[in-house]
């Protein structure tokens, strides 16, 4: 079989040049079909009415690793690209490929699709999704599937003589779609637009594209069919007496605390003055940071089993818990142990589910801003908050604010410690702060956070005064996200630096990003904080059982020299002092292009290397106290 010779393979291919030509020309579907230039019902295949129904969704950039399952969609992906109407990008591993793609839909809005084969290539990109669909985030998935004639086992399919398996599988995930069917197309576009486009809890949309049906011919296609318009958000929470019910809850609590999550990331604005009305103290999820400024008197930054000495204080002392917008994930609320005092919680949620998590729950299940304003209405006609200003409950949190940000400057004082093996070379937290200190006094970086220790230190360092400076994926806390993520940065419409904080095992699970970054134009810095382990693992196992096993190997790498083996790289390192990393940050922005800076970090058993653990865990040795409290407390 060879194509160059093939008739109808060059006439399908002058087919679709020209409708992407015309697209191209009138600037989108509906404005050709319009102007006339373009048919209504057009003759097509599946793969080319995907990517019109994807187009019409705004989907215009695709992550590509192409196999066998994916050739067609590849050979339209290549006719559209050419006329100017969407790009691809052609990356080496399919889970850092998802990584970019969810960056882009984080940082920016901006929609994605992830193009893989069959089997092993669809696997990676699944996995990596796990990111996606834990933070909310809507990105599109394009798997080559087995044929839906079953002539027999075809190769990388699930090796089991049953049908759908991999269907099966991502439906575990998210939303699943199998194109058993061409004229199914609809149907399932719109599946994914509700899915990718969901107003509260977005997640991904995989569409499974059998290998048989990807060319299969579509004559007549109605492209009105296409779906185009996103699902409405919910507005404020019904009022059936809810709300005074609330408001009398927040009137006669002493210490109320407020839990921020990802939901409340549109609330910035009502959360400051709800805070005010009710007295509240704030504890903020890292997937928020800045959603109030870190120096606001009522944000008491992060809680949890990785949390602040101010954070947790809220959580052991508030006798009523508004929670907005959050899942209520174990590292935040230490396994349902966190509210040892709440005797009441209301709980604003769009999802009926995490509404209703905890008992003693006044749920309003609506969307954040909207709830809240209405709330707010009801406590101002109330208007019976004693306003002694600051109350003792505020006082008290701002006293341990105050202790927590010295804590943490005493740490950052001390800078450098002796590492067994290094000799004299930076803290872990020290390098955090000085960078992302550095990265606020930029208008356009955005700070990336990888798994591990540097995740946990990441998010107790950081001072944002706004959102969109930090993305830290709490949600999977995926190793590898934060370097994967710095290809979002060549994506974006309007381009940033992207900064991301990694350390030495996260980065050797995605190294692609060298070669990816400088192929396709990123603009950022890796900052590559090796203490030559998966320190946070070492960690655990030492607090838990005094003993580390099997965290870290004896190969000494030099980092600085596999960056520069990639062309277009530019490598600093290794770096021991603050003046140094300030002086290669610079030089990295000044590059404008992909830079890795290696900075050795100590490890070792002086706790002025970390910024301390606060809260409690459901994990190893620590179960049975953590369970036992949770039920005795029975929140
Ligand atoms: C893909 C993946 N595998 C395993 C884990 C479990 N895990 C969490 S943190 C961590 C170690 C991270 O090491 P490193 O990136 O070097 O950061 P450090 O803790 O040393 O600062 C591991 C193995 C994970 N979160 N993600
Ligand atoms: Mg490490």
């Amino acid at each position: 079989m060879n194509a160059s010779d093939n008739e109808p393979v060059a006439r399908l291919a002058d087919d679709r040049t020209q409708r992407a030509e015309i697209i191209a020309a009138a600037g989108s579907i509906e404005k050709a079909i319009s102007a006339g230039t373009l048919a209504r019902q057009i003759d097509t295949t599946l793969s080319e009415a995907l990517v019109l129904g994807l187009l019409a969704q705004n989907v215009k950039r695709y992550l590509v690793v192409f196999g066998h399952g994916s050739t067609e969609i590849g050979e339209v992906l290549r006719i559209y690209e050419k006329a100017g109407v969407l790009q691809t990008y052609a990356v080496r591993h399919e889970t850092a490929a998802s990584h970019a793609a969810t960056a882009l839909r984080w940082v920016t809005g901006e929609k994605a699709a992830v193009v893989t084969s069959i089997g092993p290539g669809a696997m990676h990109a699944l996995a990596g999704s796990l990111a996606t669909a834990s933070d909310g985030l809507g990105v599109y998935y394009l798997f080559g599937d087995e044929t839906t004639e079953d002539e027999g086992p075809n190769m990388q399919q699930i090796p089991k003589y049953e049908q759908h398996p991999y269907l099966r599988l991502c439906q575990a995930m998210g939303e699943t779609y199998c194109l058993h069917t061409p004229l199914a197309l609809a149907t399932a576009l719109r599946r994914g637009l509700n899915t990718v486009d969901h107003p509260h809890r977005a997640g991904p949309f995989y569409l499974l594209l059998p290998m048989n049906t990807q060319p299969a011919k579509m004559p007549h296609f109605n492209l009105d069919e296409l779906p185009r318009i996103s699902p409405p958000a919910l507005g404020a929470a019904l009022d059936d007496g809810r709300y005074q019910e609330a408001a009398e809850a927040l009137m006669t609590a002493e210490r109320v605390g407020v839990r921020i999550g990802g939901g409340g990331r549109e609330a910035g604005t009502e959360i400051c003055e709800f805070l005010d009305l009710v007295d509240g103290a704030a504890i903020t999820s890292p997937l928020v940071s800045g959603v109030i400024p870190y120096d606001h008197p009522r944000n008491m930054t992060v809680a949890g089993s990785k949390g602040s000495i101010c954070g947790n204080h809220v959580q052991d002392h508030c006798d009523l818990l508004v929670t907005i917008g959050s899942r209520s994930v174990c590292q935040s609320d230490s396994s349902r142990t966190a509210y040892p005092n709440v005797k009441r919680v209301i709980n604003i949620n769009a999802d009926q589910n995490a509404a209703t998590h905890y008992g003693k729950t006044i749920a309003l299940v609506g969307s954040a801003a909207a709830t809240l304003r209405e709330l707010i209405k009801v406590l101002k006609q109330r208007n019976d908050k004693p306003t002694h200003s600051p109350s003792s409950w505020l006082q008290t949190c701002i006293d341990k604010k105050q202790e927590w940000d010295a804590f943490k400057a005493q740490r950052y004082e001390k800078g450098t410690l002796k590492d067994p093996l290094w000799g004299k070379v930076l803290t872990q937290p020290t390098a955090i702060k000085i960078a992302a200190d550095w990265a606020r006094s930029k208008p356009d970086v955005v700070n990336f956070f990888d798994a591990g220790d540097v995740q946990a230190n990441g998010f107790q360092v950081v001072e944002d005064d706004r959102l969109g400076r930090t993305f830290t994926e709490t949600g999977a806390s995926y190793m590898g996200f934060a370097v994967s993520s710095v290809l979002a940065s060549a994506l974006a419409t309007n381009p940033f630096h992207a900064l991301a904080f990694t350390g030495d095992g996260s980065f050797t699970m995605n190294p692609q990003i060298l070669i990816d970054g400088i192929e396709h134009g990123a603009r950022g810095t890796i900052l590559l904080l090796d203490n030559r382990r998966m320190g946070a693992i070492t960690g655990l196992q030492e607090a838990q059982y005094a003993n580390e096993h099997a965290t870290n190997d004896q190969v000494p790498v030099d980092y600085v020299a596999w960056s520069r083996a990639v062309s277009g790289v530019k490598a600093m390192g290794p770096i021991d002092s603050i003046e140094g990393l300030q002086e290669a940050l610079n030089e990295s922005y000044n590059h404008g292009g992909l830079s890795l800076i290696y900075v050795p970090v100590y490890f070792g058993p002086d706790d002025q290397a970390g910024l301390g653990a606060f809260g409690r865990w459901n994990v190893g040795n620590w179960a049975e106290a953590t369970q036992t409290l949770r039920h005795e407390i029975g929140l």
